[in-house]
């Protein structure tokens, strides 16, 4: 009699957990029925900042897929310490089922958001958190994108292309410093262009935002005048000054984040990629299918094809020498297959 009580009982508290449970806490939201309105945050402006576009653009396709979902798309601006204020009253209008952002510090905006409002969803792109039940969160391998842009940019000032110095320099102008930078993208850089030759120096240089194209000139004029031929550009708006600068003087500049060849033909020679767009997308699908797990931190790599190297371009094979191209190329046969890939460090 006992035993059959404590059967029945254990039947029940299964059936009360009406969405399944995951190892380690994560759980899948229930497939939503009604409209589905999405509220995404853009910690800055999305214009010229390549992740940023991604995000919109995954989202519109996702909505386009699902006429369900709505879209509002809500810009921070460049004042950081007025983000977690805007976070907050986006939240507190109640109007969004999800709250849709991306980069590396929103998880910690959010969160602190997340305890006065324990009932909201946050997707966070470009950001880790795990064992949040209110988050989900992809983070992408960044220490490999660096990699390949480092790589490549190694092979560039080595190679016999008009534009390379007989300096083994290469540069670096971010926008401003944080974790993902600092442990992930430039090591992952000065390993990609050591590993062409251990003798070539870099020059690395910071803005203080992401949005003064002046500046960021002048930091690559001053480069420049020091012998250094590609120049890797992290610093969203800003980059217009280093490709501005760069193509004035026939050097090289190497892009993070998206396709952008088309900026500066024969100036941008290398863009690694980050598929943002496509993460979004098969985020928001989970979201209408009522199969993303919250709690759970992605972490993605090259060998799924969320970091990658924009080779198939013709702004690429008509302006890179078959040299360089020929060595990116057995790189990047590595990456894809899983053959070569690059631990991330705790941050
Ligand atoms: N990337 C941009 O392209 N534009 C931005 O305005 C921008 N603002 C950022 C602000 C902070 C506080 C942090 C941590 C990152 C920012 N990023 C921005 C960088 C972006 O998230 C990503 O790290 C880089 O684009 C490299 O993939």
């Amino acid at each position: 009699m006992k035993k059959a009580f404590m059967v029945l009982m254990a039947a029940a508290l299964c059936m009360a957990m009406a969405a399944p449970l995951f190892a380690g806490g994560e759980k899948e939201a229930a497939k939503p029925t009604g409209p589905v309105n999405i509220g995404i945050y853009v910690p800055g402006v999305a214009a010229g900042s390549p992740l940023y576009e991604q995000l919109v653009s995954g989202a519109q396709k996702a909505a386009a897929e699902f006429p369900s979902i709505t879209l509002k798309v809500v810009e921070g601006g460049f004042n950081q310490a007025e983000w977690p204020e805007k976070v907050t009253s986006m939240v507190a209008s109640g109007e969004y089922a999800y709250l849709l952002t991306s980069n590396p510090s929103l998880p910690a905006i959010c969160v602190e958001v997340a305890k006065q409002f324990p009932k909201q969803k946050f997707i966070c792109m470009d950001g880790y958190l795990a064992g949040n039940p209110q988050f989900y969160t992809v983070m992408y391998n960044q220490v490999e994108q660096g990699y390949m842009a480092g790589y490549l940019a190694g092979l560039v000032t080595k190679s016999a292309m008009t534009g390379a110095t007989p300096d083994l320099k290469v540069g670096a102008i971010v926008a401003q410093e944080y974790p993902a930078l600092t442990l992930e993208m430039i090591p992952g850089y000065t390993q990609g262009f050591k590993a062409v030759d251990s003798g070539i120096t870099l020059d690395y240089r910071v803005i203080g935002n992401w949005y003064d194209a002046n500046k960021a000139a002048d930091l690559a004029n001053s480069m420049m005048d020091q012998g250094v031929d590609v120049i890797l550009a992290i610093a969203g708006g800003a980059g217009q000054g280093i490709i501005k600068a760069a193509q004035a003087r026939g050097r090289y500049v190497v892009y993070f984040d998206s396709n952008v060849y088309k900026l500066a033909p024969g100036t941008i020679i290398g863009c690694a990629t980050l598929d943002q767009e496509r993460a979004v997308y098969e985020t928001l699908k989970k979201v209408m299918q009522g199969t993303l797990a919250f709690g759970k931190a992605d972490v993605v790599a090259s060998k799924a094809g969320y970091v990658d190297f924009a080779d198939k371009d013709p702004l690429y094979t008509d302006n890179v020498s078959a040299d360089v191209r020929a060595k990116m190329a057995d790189l990047m046969k590595k990456f894809r297959s899983g053959e070569l890939t690059l631990p991330v460090p705790q941050m």
